[in-house]
């Protein structure tokens, strides 16, 4: 397993920049950041100009708050090019979300974007533990969306060598594993558990394989599932996070030494962090709304963009050594907040109170529904394998089935306010993730 002293940084020089140097290069590519977004993308001049900003007056970085915000929905209505700082010839690749809540958003990068790419996902991985010569099983799927390439040629770059395997084909993928003998698994969180359990309902031995270090991100997950997983797969989990829109995979990375909180890559991407209902700039060390301005990218460059991502910063100085600013975990997509009966809550703060009763498996959806004009919330949650061996029969367990349930209900009334139905399902029957899971089940637009 890797150590704590095992501290290697792939660029020192930069990761570990004195502050005051660091904000001087930021403010220098901050500045050609927006001359090249005013002169080439007309978006940006109108939204410039209708906030009478004058660029040559721009001299600290704590200007950018007079900066309009962009949104994910001007990129939608700017579909697909519109925002493209570079002519297409100059592009050497395009990304894309999946679109399923309307257009997809489209990104474009060039040559030098590619290189920039690179250079943050072999720091990311540096900071995970990750050495040169290393194999790499790549778990994120690979196409339009980011995490698969963009983890590739970081690791190309890195010196590791890659297994392509992108997501799905389950028993292959553990089969790859066992032969190819990866040491670190690239990967959703929630994939990298459904790996685990299909090990141990296929009687595979932990130590056919040689994982011992997993780079998770995509979504948002609890140090609860962390510790699930590293219990099941007897490996170090850590958080990557990143987005299309700002790069992809390689934003912010969690450092093996530390384990508390992301590096944020801030050479090349500037946060901020707001308040989602007033776009307020807050303070180091308050939860609000990410907000990144990309430094030096050249194809699609993003000024302000709202993530939409709820975290906070944190400035204290690492044990690693690197100086670049630090982001909580996330705790959860600002959208993705439910009302349920006047009680706000997140899908995590669920998964943090399921997680810590012994006999569940972390395995759950919410289907959240409207019945005469209140929403409800089904909390779909498997028992554990074991649980099912203690009580015989899954179906015929009516007094202890009926106990954790209430058991559950409680907790989430204790833990949370908030009341809702618990349906306790049979191992393997909520849907598995092979990318991205699907946590949230909103039935509520089917009955407005
Ligand atoms: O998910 C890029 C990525 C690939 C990151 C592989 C990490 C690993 P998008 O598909 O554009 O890009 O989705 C971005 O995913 O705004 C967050 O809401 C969420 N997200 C990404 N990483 C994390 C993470 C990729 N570590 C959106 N924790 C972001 C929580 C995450 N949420």
């Amino acid at each position: 397993m890797p150590t704590k002293s095992d501290t290697f940084i792939w660029n020192k020089q930069a990761e570990c920049l004195p502050r005051a140097e660091l904000e001087q290069l930021q403010l220098k590519r901050l500045k050609s950041t927006l001359e090249r977004v005013y002169h080439k993308v007309p978006f940006y001049t109108g939204k410039f100009d209708e906030a009478k900003i004058k660029l040559d007056s721009f001299n600290s970085l704590d200007d950018i708050q007079c900066l309009p915000f962009t949104k994910k929905t001007d990129l939608r209505e700017n579909y697909p090019f519109g925002l493209f700082a570079e002519p297409l010839d100059n592009v050497r690749r395009i990304h894309a979300s999946s679109g399923t809540k309307g257009k997809p958003t489209v990104v474009g990068y060039t040559e030098s974007d590619l290189d920039d790419w690179k250079e943050v996902c072999a720091r990311s991985l540096a900071a995970a533990g990750a050495k040169p010569g290393d194999i790499i099983h790549n778990a994120y799927g690979y196409g339009l969306f980011t995490g698969g390439l963009g983890m590739h040629y970081g690791a190309e770059n890195f010196g590791a060598t890659v297994v392509p395997a992108s997501g799905g084909r389950t028993q292959q993928q553990i089969l790859l594993l066992q032969d190819f003998g990866a040491r670190i698994l690239c990967s959703t969180p929630s994939y990298a558990l459904n790996m685990a359990f299909q090990m141990q309902d296929h009687g595979i031995p932990r130590d056919s394989i040689k994982l011992e270090i997993g780079i998770f991100g995509a979504e948002p997950w609890t140090e609860e599932l962390r510790a699930q997983i590293e219990k099941v797969l007897e490996i170090k989990a850590l958080d990557i996070y990143g987005l299309s829109e700002v790069m992809g995979p390689g934003v912010s990375m969690e450092c093996l030494q530390g384990r508390n909180g992301l590096h944020i890559w801030e050479d090349y991407f500037l946060p901020e962090i707001v308040n989602p209902d007033t776009g307020e700039k807050l303070p180091y060390g308050e939860e609000g709304e990410l907000v990144f301005t990309s430094l030096t990218k050249q194809a699609f460059p993003v000024v302000r963009y709202r993530t939409g991502d709820l975290t906070r910063l944190f400035s204290e100085t690492c044990v690693c050594g690197r100086t670049m600013v630090r982001m909580e975990r996330v705790k959860a997509r600002i959208d993705d907040m439910l009302i349920i009966r006047g009680v706000n809550l997140f899908p995590s703060e669920i998964e943090k109170c399921l997680l810590s009763i012994e006999d569940l498996s972390p395995h759950y959806q919410l289907v959240v529904n409207r019945e005469r004009a209140l929403d409800v919330l089904e909390v779909q949650v498997e028992v554990t394998e074991d649980l099912v061996k203690r009580w015989g029969e899954f179906n015929n367990c009516g007094v202890e089935f009926e106990a954790l349930t209430m058991k559950i209900q409680c907790l989430m009334k204790d833990m949370l306010g908030l009341t809702a139905d618990v349906k306790l399902m049979q191992p393997r029957t909520v849907p598995r993730s092979e990318g991205k899971a699907v946590r949230v089940v909103d039935l509520r637009k089917e009955t407005k």
